[in-house]
Formats: C-alpha cells, sequence, structure tokens
C-alpha cells in the first residue's frame, strides 16, 4: 500500500497510537473502518492482530493492556461496536487503558435523513456514542478534522490518566483529512504528581494512625498495578515488618516469596491462613482495594471505616479525613520514610502459617481428581509463566497456586465475563512472546470465544490451555442448580486441531488420566510453534471446598428478600 504525502488524521492518530507505545493494534474490519485501517498499516511501527469477532478483539486488547500497560482495538460502527462494548466494559471493571475506535458513517450523512447500513434504520446516529459515554472515561467523535489532533490527543490522555477505556468515533471520510502535525507526545503521557501540602498531612496523619495501632498489616487491592505502586508498597511493608495480604484480583502483585506475604485475603476462600492473620490485625493499610460482594463474601469481609486507611489512584481515605490529588505511590514511599517498624502481624504469622499446598501424586492410571490435576499445573509454573485463571472453579484453583519469583496471575473478577480468558490470553501472548502463557479455563467459558484459538495458531504463540471439562456450570451449581446448568459436551481437542487447517502447528489433546496428563504437559511444553490444548477430565462434583462455601454464601446474597417499603 502506498498513501500520498499529506499528513492526515489517520497519520495522526497512528502517529499517537505509537507514541503512546502501542506495537499491535487488535482489529476487526468492516466498511466504516477499512480506510483508518489503511493509515494505521501505514505506519512503520504499527502491526495489526485480527480477530475473530469485536468481543475477542476487545477482550484480546484488554489482555494486550494488562501485559504492555495500554492498548487499541478497531472496530465497524454498531455491529462492530456494540459487541465490543461488552469486553469495553471489562476493560473498564477491570482497570485497564483500552481505546476503542470505531468507524462510523460519512460526515455527509450524519445530518442527513438517509437511512444506513449497520444502523438500527432510524435517523439516529447518537445511540452508539451514549452507550459509549457510560463505559469509557473520554468518548470523542471527530467531526471536523482541525479537531481531531485536540480531541485524540484528549481521549488517550484520560485513558493514560485514568486507567480506563476511552473512545474514539472516525467517520469513514474522515481518516483521509489533512490535519495539523502533533505535537510533543508529553502532553498526552505526562503523568500528574500530588499536590504537596496535601501528601506531607496526609502521610503525617497515616502515621500517627499507624504508630497508636498495635497490630497493622497492609492490603494490596487491584487498582495497585494500574497506579504503578507495587514497589512503594513494598518499601512500606519492609518499613512496617508488617504482614501483607492481597485481595483475589490482585494475587500476583506483590511477589509470594516476599518473606511478609501471608496469601489471598478472601474470608473463607483466603490462602495461607490470610484470613486468620487478618482477623488478629487492628488496622488494615490498603492500596486500591476494592470489595465487592464477590470478594467480601456477601459484605462479610473487609475491615471498618476507623481501622482503614486506603489510597486510590489520586486519594487517600483515612478515618475522618480524605485528601485528594495525594498519588498512590507518592503516598506509600512517603509514608514508608515516616513510619517506624510494626511487626505484630509478622510475629503471629509465623506461629499460624500453614505449610503450603503440596498435593502428593494420585495413582497414574486413575481417573484424572481436581486435586492431581492441580499438582501437574503447578508444575508446569515458572518464573516466567502468566497464569490466566477464567472465571469458574479456576478462579479458586488459580487462587492456590503457588506463584514462583517472576510468575504472573491474570483474572477478571469484576467483570467475571466468562470467555475472557482465550481471547485475553491472546493480547497477553502478542505482547509477552517470551513468556509462557498458560491458560486454566473451564468447559462453559471456553464455549463463548474458543474460536480465537484461531489467532494463536496463526502468530504461532505457545499459548498452554488446559480445558477443564465438568460438563456444566459448576460454578452456577454451587450458586443454584438447575437444568440449565448442564450443557452440550464438545470434543475440544478436536475443536483445537480444525484451526490447523493448512499450515497451523496446534495441538489438541486429551487427558483422563494422571500419566496421560504428564504425557501431554511434555508434548505441549515441547510445541514451540503454536498452542496446545489439553482437554481434562474433572468429574461434575469434584471441586474445591472453597467454592461450594462461597457459592452458598453468593446463594444467600443473591436471595435477601426486598427491603420492606417504609
Ligand atoms: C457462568 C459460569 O465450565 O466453569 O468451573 O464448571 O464453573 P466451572 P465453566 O467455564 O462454567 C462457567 C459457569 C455460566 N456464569 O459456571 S461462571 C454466568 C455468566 C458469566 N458471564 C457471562 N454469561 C454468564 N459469568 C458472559
Ligand atoms: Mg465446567
Amino acid at each position: 500500500m502506498t498513501k500520498d504525502t499529506q499528513f492526515t488524521v489517520g497519520d495522526y492518530l497512528a502517529e499517537r497510537l505509537s507514541q503512546i507505545g502501542i506495537i499491535n493494534h487488535f482489529v476487526v474490519p468492516g466498511d466504516y473502518n477499512l480506510k483508518l485501517l489503511d493509515y494505521l498499516e501505514y505506519h512503520p511501527k504499527l502491526s495489526e492482530i485480527g480477530c475473530c469477532n469485536e468481543l475477542n478483539c476487545a477482550f484480546a486488547a484488554e489482555g494486550y493492556a494488562r501485559a504492555h500497560g495500554i492498548a487499541a482495538a478497531v472496530v465497524t460502527y454498531s455491529v462492530g461496536a456494540l459487541t465490543a462494548f461488552d469486553g469495553i466494559g471489562g476493560a473498564y471493571a477491570e482497570n485497564l487503558p483500552v481505546i476503542l475506535i470505531s468507524g462510523a458513517p460519512n460526515t455527509n450523512d450524519l445530518n442527513s435523513s438517509h437511512i444506513l447500513h449497520h444502523t438500527i434504520g432510524t435517523h439516529n446516529f447518537d445511540y452508539q456514542m451514549d452507550i459509549a459515554k457510560n463505559l469509557t472515561v473520554a468518548a470523542v467523535a471527530l467531526r471536523r478534522a482541525a479537531e481531531a489532533p485536540r480531541l485524540i490527543d484528549h481521549a488517550l490522555r484520560q485513558a493514560i490518566l485514568q486507567h480506563k477505556p476511552v473512545y474514539i468515533e472516525v467517520p469513514t471520510n474522515m481518516a483521509t483529512q489533512p490535519c495539523a502535525k502533533p505535537g510533543p507526545i508529553s502532553a498526552v503521557i505526562e503523568p500528574e504528581t500530588s499536590d504537596k501540602p496535601s501528601l506531607e498531612q496526609a502521610t503525617d496523619v497515616a502515621a500517627d494512625l499507624i504508630a497508636k495501632s498495635e497490630k497493622p498489616i497492609m492490603l494490596a487491592g487491584p487498582k495497585l498495578r494500574a497506579a504503578g505502586a507495587e514497589k512503594a508498597f513494598l518499601k512500606l511493608a519492609e518499613a512496617l515488618d508488617a504482614a501483607v495480604v492481597v485481595q483475589p484480583s490482585a494475587k500476583g502483585f506483590i511477589s509470594e516469596e516476599f518473606k511478609n506475604y501471608a496469601g489471598v485475603y478472601w474470608g473463607l476462600a483466603s490462602t495461607r491462613a490470610a484470613d486468620k492473620i487478618g482477623d488478629f490485625a487492628d488496622f488494615f493499610i490498603g492500596a486500591g482495594t476494592v470489595f465487592n460482594d464477590y470478594t467480601s463474601n456477601g459484605y462479610k469481609v473487609g475491615p471498618s471505616a476507623e481501622q482503614f486507611i486506603d489510597s486510590d489512584y489520586m486519594h487517600v481515605t483515612l478515618p475522618g479525613y480524605e485528601f485528594t490529588r495525594v498519588k498512590m505511590d507518592e503516598f506509600l514511599g512517603r509514608l514508608a520514610d515516616k513510619v517506624s517498624k510494626k511487626n505484630a502481624t509478622m510475629v503471629e504469622y509465623a506461629r499460624i502459617k500453614p505449610a503450603l499446598l503440596n498435593y502428593a501424586p494420585a495413582n497414574p492410571k486413575e481417573l484424572l481428581t481436581r486435586e492431581e490435576l492441580m499438582r501437574q499445573i503447578q508444575g508446569v509454573i515458572d518464573g516466567n509463566t502468566t497464569l490466566y485463571a477464567e472465571t469458574g472453579d479456576s478462579w479458586f484453583n488459580g487462587m492456590q497456586m503457588n506463584l514462583p519469583e517472576g510468575a504472573k496471575f491474570e483474572i477478571e473478577m469484576q467483570w467475571g465475563h466468562i470467555g475472557w480468558s482465550v481471547p485475553s490470553a491472546l493480547g497477553y501472548a502478542v505482547a509477552a512472546p517470551n513468556r509462557r502463557t498458560v491458560i486454566m479455563v473451564g468447559d462453559g467459558s471456553f464455549q463463548l470465544t474458543g474460536q480465537e484459538l484461531a489467532q494463536m495458531v496463526l502468530h504461532k504463540l505457545p499459548v498452554i490451555i488446559f480445558l477443564i471439562n465438568n460438563r456444566g456450570y459448576t460454578i452456577e451449581i454451587q450458586i443454584h442448580d438447575g437444568p440449565y446448568n448442564r450443557i452440550k459436551n464438545w470434543d475440544y481437542a478436536a475443536f483445537m486441531e480444525s484451526f490447523n487447517a493448512e499450515d497451523g502447528k496446534a495441538k489438541g489433546l486429551k487427558a483422563n488420566t494422571g500419566e496421560e496428563l504428564e504425557q501431554a504437559i511434555q508434548i505441549a511444553l515441547a510445541n514451540k510453534e503454536g498452542p496446545t490444548l489439553i482437554e481434562c477430565y474433572n468429574h461434575t462434583d469434584d471441586c474445591t471446598k472453597e467454592l461450594v462455601e462461597w457459592g452458598s454464601t453468593v446463594g444467600a446474597t443473591n436471595a435477601r428478600a426486598p427491603a420492606p417499603d417504609n
């Protein structure tokens, strides 16, 4: 493809995407975005990854943002964007800056009485923008080329500052229009800093509260990574020498080999006795925490406001105080300078700390049990592995995995969309091709988005997929059972191999026994030229005890009677 020498809106967007660090963008083409896609292709540093559908495209971008910090997805109007919005809602919930770029009708048609394809067949061309405004922190529609630089820069900056998705609508005749060249990229990416007096006062108050407490504990939450505050968190943990626990969505944000690490804090689904040390503590120092119905076991888990400091991206909440324009990493780092050692939770934790989960090998000839399956998956996780845990019993199995130094963990607990893991892991593996990406996914989840394995075959990504076939929606069975929780079985191994068509190197394998699983894992580890899916037998009733207990609390929370009228 050759382009003319004029600098256009399409060039502007391409250059800015590249300048903010994007190397691969995820696309599904359609006539409203084809010209724009050309301009992204012309850019020497951008390379596109096609997806099978727009839900997967949004999830792939979300996964790329997990590994790479920021991502972009390009889709067509309505039929594309409305499907992508589901994944964009996920990116919002999970604090991932994904830039959703949608093609749109020609500007001449937008104010006309024309009826256009890919619309609801009326003269309403606002509904997509209306939805976008609810699911992003900045939604802009380019209507004049002269305004494009300002609107694009605004959207990109908001994505970066707020760690959330944004929306840019590009009419089909806009990418070709001449516009100004970009100014310095610092205007878009320069971070905000704290208000110094507020930072000093917030850390003084916090240090005083900690000094008055006897048994402080530190709690990492899901926003810690997006805030880039992991190092500052560790600095404070070292200074206090207090026990450190993490919320389920923050698993892996703090090294599990860190000497003060005391597990996942999730009530009855906790690991390493994190719940017990949490009960022992008298004061919580949180960083980016979120307590929802799931992670609080129906609003039962979590500190009271009087015994809790929490820092968010740009504000700090303390008992009786609220400080705005205080940045999480600066708060934690400065606080570390002002506290002295307070290690009562570590002294206690040394007493109650359980041994790490370590299942004994099962008879290799017997049908696989959940424990044997997890024992063998644990063996695959090294310091270079990223483990994806899909919604389902994989959440609970995933929590219990021990992460060696360097291993990473991805979960999507706030949005909780079954089918997230396969397309998200595609995006992740594109961004981090030298890591070993491993997915634990249930049969029900896989049936939503499994076709995105095709891209892993095309791009020769050696992702390993453990497909846990327990013949249904086991998590739902534990929350509330009915015939709707049983699903049609598939031949998942054959499904994987079907993507090879003429030239693929994917492998689809089945493991019913421990021995078969061991052999399949060896084949998967040796297959460097494509993904390997191992369909693993798992009896429907053989799930974690944590899922059973948690499922009954979720069922009870869902079933609360309506409050009486007053
Ligand atoms: C549903 C869930 O097979 O995992 O371990 O058997 O539960 P388990 P599977 O993948 O089944 C998943 C299933 C149906 N949740 O148990 S968690 C409701 C749901 C959701 N997301 C979407 N639709 C429905 N979470 C998009
Ligand atoms: Mg299942």
